[in-house]
Protein backbone atom coordinates (compact mmCIF):
# COMPACT_ATOMS: atom_id res chain seq x y z
CA UNK A 1 0.00 0.00 0.00
CA UNK A 2 1.35 3.44 -0.61
CA UNK A 3 1.70 6.18 1.23
CA UNK A 4 1.50 9.42 -0.48
CA UNK A 5 2.37 11.45 2.55
CA UNK A 6 5.49 10.13 3.52
CA UNK A 7 8.32 12.61 2.56
CA UNK A 8 11.06 10.28 1.26
CA UNK A 9 13.71 12.67 2.12
CA UNK A 10 13.17 13.12 5.53
CA UNK A 11 15.83 12.68 7.48
CA UNK A 12 15.74 9.42 8.96
CA UNK A 13 14.97 8.18 5.37
CA UNK A 14 18.36 9.34 4.20
CA UNK A 15 19.96 7.69 7.26
CA UNK A 16 18.01 4.65 6.68
CA UNK A 17 19.68 4.59 3.18
CA UNK A 18 23.14 5.70 4.44
CA UNK A 19 23.72 9.18 2.76
CA UNK A 20 23.98 10.79 6.25
CA UNK A 21 25.78 8.99 9.27
CA UNK A 22 24.14 7.97 12.86
CA UNK A 23 25.81 6.63 15.14
CA UNK A 24 24.00 3.13 15.03
CA UNK A 25 22.53 0.96 18.02
CA UNK A 26 21.52 -2.33 16.70
CA UNK A 27 19.03 -3.23 13.64
CA UNK A 28 17.05 -6.17 12.58
CA UNK A 29 15.19 -7.20 9.61
CA UNK A 30 12.54 -4.45 9.33
CA UNK A 31 14.28 -1.67 12.29
CA UNK A 32 16.88 0.30 12.99
CA UNK A 33 18.06 2.05 16.22
CA UNK A 34 20.68 5.01 16.36
CA UNK A 35 21.75 7.29 19.33
CA UNK A 36 19.80 10.40 19.46
CA UNK A 37 22.28 13.15 17.87
CA UNK A 38 21.00 15.93 20.58
CA UNK A 39 21.02 13.38 23.62
CA UNK A 40 17.90 13.88 26.17
CA UNK A 41 19.08 11.97 28.49
CA UNK A 42 22.35 9.92 29.27
CA UNK A 43 20.75 7.12 27.69
CA UNK A 44 18.76 8.66 24.52
CA UNK A 45 18.06 5.93 21.47
CA UNK A 46 15.62 6.25 18.52
CA UNK A 47 14.03 2.78 16.88
CA UNK A 48 12.59 3.41 13.49
CA UNK A 49 10.83 0.99 11.30
CA UNK A 50 13.29 0.27 7.66
CA UNK A 51 9.39 1.24 5.79
CA UNK A 52 7.93 4.77 4.71
CA UNK A 53 5.60 5.62 8.07
CA UNK A 54 5.11 8.73 8.87
CA UNK A 55 3.67 8.17 12.44
CA UNK A 56 2.79 5.61 15.02
CA UNK A 57 -0.82 5.78 13.81
CA UNK A 58 0.25 5.25 10.05
CA UNK A 59 2.76 2.24 11.47
CA UNK A 60 0.35 0.34 13.12
CA UNK A 61 -2.18 0.58 10.57
CA UNK A 62 -0.01 -0.39 7.52
CA UNK A 63 3.03 -2.34 9.22
CA UNK A 64 2.96 -5.87 8.36
CA UNK A 65 2.44 -7.50 11.79
CA UNK A 66 5.98 -8.94 10.83
CA UNK A 67 6.94 -5.47 10.86
CA UNK A 68 5.56 -4.48 14.20
CA UNK A 69 7.13 -7.79 16.24
CA UNK A 70 10.25 -6.85 14.52
CA UNK A 71 10.30 -3.14 15.95
CA UNK A 72 9.23 -3.67 19.58
CA UNK A 73 11.23 -7.01 20.19
CA UNK A 74 13.95 -4.26 19.08
CA UNK A 75 12.79 -2.01 21.44
CA UNK A 76 13.35 -4.83 24.27
CA UNK A 77 16.18 -5.96 22.85
CA UNK A 78 17.43 -2.47 23.66
CA UNK A 79 16.72 -2.19 27.11
CA UNK A 80 17.93 -5.07 28.25
CA UNK A 81 20.96 -4.81 26.29
CA UNK A 82 22.15 -1.29 27.51
CA UNK A 83 20.21 -2.41 31.48
CA UNK A 84 17.68 0.01 30.60
CA UNK A 85 14.89 -2.67 32.13
CA UNK A 86 17.14 -2.83 35.77
CA UNK A 87 16.45 0.86 36.62
CA UNK A 88 13.73 2.10 34.69
CA UNK A 89 13.25 4.24 30.96
CA UNK A 90 10.76 5.89 28.98
CA UNK A 91 9.69 5.34 25.66
CA UNK A 92 8.10 8.62 23.97
CA UNK A 93 6.67 8.83 20.44
CA UNK A 94 5.62 12.15 18.43
CA UNK A 95 2.86 11.78 16.70
CA UNK A 96 1.79 15.30 14.60
CA UNK A 97 1.62 18.20 15.12
CA UNK A 98 0.30 19.20 18.29
CA UNK A 99 3.28 16.82 19.45
CA UNK A 100 5.83 18.89 17.73
CA UNK A 101 7.00 15.91 15.80
CA UNK A 102 9.56 16.87 14.08
CA UNK A 103 10.69 14.23 11.68
CA UNK A 104 8.20 12.79 9.69
CA UNK A 105 9.45 8.96 9.68
CA UNK A 106 7.65 6.88 12.65
CA UNK A 107 10.20 6.52 15.76
CA UNK A 108 10.38 6.24 19.44
CA UNK A 109 12.71 7.76 21.77
CA UNK A 110 14.13 5.44 24.77
CA UNK A 111 15.39 7.56 27.51
CA UNK A 112 16.93 6.49 30.64
CA UNK A 113 19.92 6.55 32.26
CA UNK A 114 18.96 8.93 35.09
CA UNK A 115 15.67 9.52 37.24
CA UNK A 116 13.60 10.98 34.35
CA UNK A 117 11.51 13.10 36.79
CA UNK A 118 7.78 14.31 35.81
CA UNK A 119 7.44 13.88 32.32
CA UNK A 120 6.39 17.32 31.59
CA UNK A 121 8.33 19.69 33.36
P1 LIG B 1 10.81 14.20 17.16
O1 LIG B 1 10.06 13.23 18.01
O2 LIG B 1 10.51 14.09 15.68
O3 LIG B 1 10.65 15.60 17.65
O4 LIG B 1 12.34 13.82 17.38
C1 LIG B 1 13.32 13.98 16.42
C2 LIG B 1 14.64 13.63 17.06
O5 LIG B 1 15.58 13.38 16.05
C3 LIG B 1 15.22 14.74 17.96
O6 LIG B 1 15.39 14.25 19.28
C4 LIG B 1 16.56 15.06 17.28
O7 LIG B 1 17.58 15.34 18.21
C5 LIG B 1 16.84 13.78 16.52
N1 LIG B 1 17.70 13.91 15.35
C6 LIG B 1 18.77 13.03 15.20
O8 LIG B 1 19.01 12.17 16.04
N2 LIG B 1 19.56 13.15 14.10
C7 LIG B 1 19.34 14.10 13.14
O9 LIG B 1 20.09 14.16 12.16
C8 LIG B 1 18.21 14.96 13.34
C9 LIG B 1 17.42 14.84 14.43
I1 LIG B 1 17.84 16.50 11.95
Amino acid sequence: MSNAQYDPNNVFARILRGEIPAERVCDSKHSFAFYDISPAAPVHILVVPRGAYTDFHDFTSRASNDEILDFWKLVDKISAEHSLIHHGFRIISNIGPDSGQEVPHFHIHMLGGKALGPLLS
